[in-house]
């Protein structure tokens, strides 16, 4: 039985562009899961001020590990790519989320699901409306078209 789920990339250090085309491989080859899409890329400022820009896109994934295997082997391709975790929210080679796991709800102390904030980022709202079907909805219910018309575009550039 696989899941289907949805990865938020994000890199602000080291050419970000290419650290995302490295992570979409990564998570290709990464074990009991294939890589189904991967969305355009954008950029915008970072949400803390001082920090480059971000460049952000999403995956979808089919995936037979369990929620907390796929974030062992998402921070295993995150530290492969240099990430270095000193202060949280710091500037970083490779963010890898989990945005969305099938319909799971999830809440313990390592992982949260759906990713806290995700319907109201615009870098991950318009990449995500890239890879699913007409309708689609959170697990909450909440239609992510909806999302989309409350959370404007404004700063965002696609690549
Ligand atoms: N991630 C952060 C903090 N700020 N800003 C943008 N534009 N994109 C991100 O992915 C992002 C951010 C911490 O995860
Ligand atoms: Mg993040
Ligand atoms: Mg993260």
């Amino acid at each position: 039985m696989t899941t289907r789920a949805y990865i938020g990339l994000g890199s602000n250090l080291d050419a970000p562009a290419e650290q995302l085309q490295n992570a979409f491989q990564a998570l290709g080859q990464a074990e009991g899961t294939r890589l189904v899409a991967a969305s355009g890329l954008f950029t915008s400022d970072s949400l803390l001020p001082g920090q480059p820009r971000y460049t952000n896109a999403v995956a979808a994934l089919d995936t037979s590990l369990e929620p907390l295997a796929l974030l062992d082997a998402l921070q295993a391709i995150e530290n492969d790519q240099g990430r270095v975790r000193k202060e949280r929210w710091g500037p970083r080679t490779l963010d890898l989320d989990i945005l969305l796991f099938g319909d799971q709800l999830i809440d313990v102390p390592r992982l949260q699901v759906p990713h806290y904030h995700m319907h109201a980022r615009a870098f991950v709202l318009y990449p995500l409306a890239e890879l699913v079907p007409d309708g689609f909805c959170l697990p909450d219910g909440r239609e992510l078209a909806e999302l989309i018309r409350a959370c404007p575009f404004v700063g965002l550039e696609r690549l």
